[in-house]
């Protein structure tokens, strides 16, 4: 058995940890948490699933991802806190444990696991995959800009050496086509998608593509400033939210506008702290506080997609 040491909720973990740390906290909580391997990185590393939850069938999912953009750490370190926050109070805290009887959480810990190895050992900076680009020096696609959402229309670049590269088409990358082959089979137990990225402290959701609103924009926008006034009660920490095309920036290709136009009618993409003063390089000290304030908002839409 390979255990994970030298893992840490409260610091950040390198992906040799991450993946043992998958192993361990399964082999622990067998009745809670099941791995499975939904698809390769292009480097060739196992993209690992956690399903968490009681036994069951037909149960409602939320499926959450963390790590799409290599240099967010705090992404992948909030999916580490979620799960083991998940197991340590399931049958202590009765908001938790009802959410674990009656719906599955799909846990992504870190998606674009080449760009998250390249931050530790190359260029910490570094935010999309690792593939290499026909004709170009250049590597890597953004796969927040790779999903089959008004594809490389706007706020995305055609160019293999920009931050925000598109890729040669929607989901040309294996990590997307992992993602979203696995969404698009699971669709219909799928009640919500969250996925989490750093930084500004926002909570958006469709469309950023576009500057249209979604059919539900008065519901999401009730639930998101509900779910951002749970998240400030804790430390006072303040969210904006929104359709991302008015809060952040018009984007092109993301997932959570992909899966909303899947019939997800629940998605958010969460910007966790902080708003700047350490951006992506946010201390070590801030993870528990970052994550204890975000899983009050991500229990508080859980419950509300469970009654809806
Ligand atoms: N921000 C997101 C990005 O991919 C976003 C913002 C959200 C764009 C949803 C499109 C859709 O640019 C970060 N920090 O990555
Ligand atoms: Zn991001």
């Amino acid at each position: 058995q390979v255990r994970a040491t030298g893992h840490s909720y409260e610091k950040y973990n390198d992906w040799e940890t991450i993946e043992a740390w998958t192993e361990q906290v399964t082999t622990e909580n067998p009745d809670l948490i099941s791995r499975s391997v939904i698809g390769t990185t292009f480097e060739g590393r196992n993209m690992y699933l956690l399903k968490v939850g009681t036994a069951g069938t037909n149960k409602p999912v939320i499926f959450m991802d963390c790590g799409f953009h290599a240099r967010e750490w705090i992404s992948p370190a909030f999916c580490q806190w979620f799960v083991r926050e998940a197991v340590r109070t399931y049958g202590q805290e009765s908001y938790m444990t009802e959410l674990l009887e009656k719906l599955d959480f799909y846990v992504l810990p870190v998606l674009n696991v080449d760009g998250y190895v390249y931050t530790w050992t190359k260029e910490r900076m570094w935010r999309k995959t690792r593939s290499t680009n026909a004709g170009s020096r250049c590597y890597g696609t953004d796969l927040n800009r790779n999903f089959d959402a008004g594809w490389c229309k706007t706020g995305a670049s055609q160019s293999p050496c920009d931050d925000t590269y598109c890729g040669t088409a929607a989901e040309s990358e294996k990590e997307t086509k992992a993602l979203a082959d696995f969404i698009r089979q699971h669709l219909s137990s799928i009640k919500a998608y969250f996925t989490i990225h750093s930084y500004s402290q926002m909570l958006i959701y469709p469309y950023s593509y576009d500057y249209k609103l979604p059919e539900n924009n008065a519901e999401l926008n009730a639930v998101a400033k509900a779910a951002v006034e749970k998240l400030a009660s804790l430390y006072g920490t303040k969210y904006t939210y929104g359709p991302g095309a008015e809060i952040i920036y018009l984007a092109a290709g993301g997932s959570d506008d992909w899966a909303y136009d899947q019939g997800i009618k629940y998605s958010f993409t969460f910007e966790l702290r902080d708003t700047g003063r350490y951006g992506f390089l946010l201390p070590e000290s801030q993870i528990q506080a970052t994550s204890e304030e975000t899983l009050l908002a991500i229990k508080y839409l859980a419950n509300y997609v469970l009654e809806h």
